[in-house]
């Protein structure tokens, strides 16, 4: 009797042991392979290896805006927060707001300024500042406009990143009364800038008024059919700070694209990021947009 429970207490031992072994095995070996979930996708801060691009309507920008301080920290602290930002609608007749706007900023970021577009008197200039520890201008050009179609010609620049991601950027604004004549066209100019500068990721983004009274926005993945290209800001988003619901300014990709985007993209809601109760400012002075936004690899390009 006395020896079977010494063996009993002997094979206990044994199992606690091999037990105890296996615990430190799966300690050792099990879990560091297991998953971490990925912290919640937001606009700040990007990852190193990556870059933030983003689309702003910024609305009039001439000396009254570049004037109003509580509007332009605002501005400078959301421009900051990007690696690359095409800005449409820069109204002034000089240069000094917005001179005056890049001495705010850290002085590793700089611009691309378009001529002054549109048929009459109010003209309005295309702005693209980038990250120079980033990105560096390979090439730029207004779209020309053969047929005289488009309000504000569309400006296209050319980067390459200290990465091996490259692309075209196209910055617009859409005039509303002829939205749907010129989104249409912007495949044709698209094509063109790929051929000219022998690239194929180009990202089309701006004030495309695409949406409400101006274009019927299930008409879009017509023009831009899913084979040959990525609506990134698609239909369900909300661009407008009003109250209504409206998916004016668009980010779309051209399918050699998609292997660089990281599938992080989205809208800048100022009005609920900033404490505007602590201001003289309403959410409307910064801007009637929010800036758009979607995210890039800088190593995944292979064209
Ligand atoms: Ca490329
Ligand atoms: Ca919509
Ligand atoms: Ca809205
Ligand atoms: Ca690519």
């Amino acid at each position: 009797m006395a020896q079977n429970k010494r063996k009993e207490s002997i094979i206990k031992l044994l199992s606690l042991l091999i037990l105890a072994i296996i615990a430190v095995l799966i300690l050792i070996y099990v879990l560091p392979e297991l998953p971490v979930e990925p912290p919640e996708p937001g606009p700040l801060p990007a990852e190193t290896d990556s870059i933030r691009i983003y689309s702003f309507n910024i609305q009039i920008f001439g000396a009254s805006k570049i004037a109003k301080t509580e509007v332009v920290e605002i501005l400078t602290d959301i421009v900051s927060g990007a690696d690359l930002i095409a800005i449409q609608e820069v109204r002034s007749a000089t240069i000094d707001p917005v001179e005056q706007f890049m001495a705010l900023l850290p002085a590793h970021y700089d611009y691309v300024l378009g001529p002054r577009e549109g048929r009459t008197n109010s003209k309005e200039q295309y702005w693209i500042i980038y990250d120079t520890n980033k990105l560096q201008v390979l090439a730029q050009e207004t779209w020309a406009d053969p047929q005289d179609l488009f309000e504000r010609n569309p400006l296209a620049v050319y980067f390459k990143t200290t990465g091996n991601f490259d692309f075209i950027v196209i910055n617009n604004h859409i005039q509303p009364s002829s939205a749907r004549t010129e989104i249409s066209v912007l495949p044709e100019v698209i094509a063109y800038y790929q051929e000219l500068w022998n690239e194929s990721d180009v990202l089309v983004m701006g004030d495309f008024n695409a949406d409400g009274s101006y274009f019927n926005e299930s008409t879009l993945a017509d023009i831009f059919p899913d084979h040959a290209y990525q609506i990134v800001i698609t239909n369900d988003f909300d661009t407008t700070v009003a109250a209504g619901d409206n998916t004016y300014d668009r980010f779309i990709i051209t399918a050699t694209a998609r292997e660089d985007y990281t599938e992080n993209c989205g809208v800048i809601r100022f009005d609920e990021i900033y404490d505007f109760s602590q201001k003289q400012i309403l959410p409307r002075n910064v801007s009637d947009h929010y800036p758009i936004w979607a995210e890039f690899s800088l190593y995944n390009d292979t064209d």
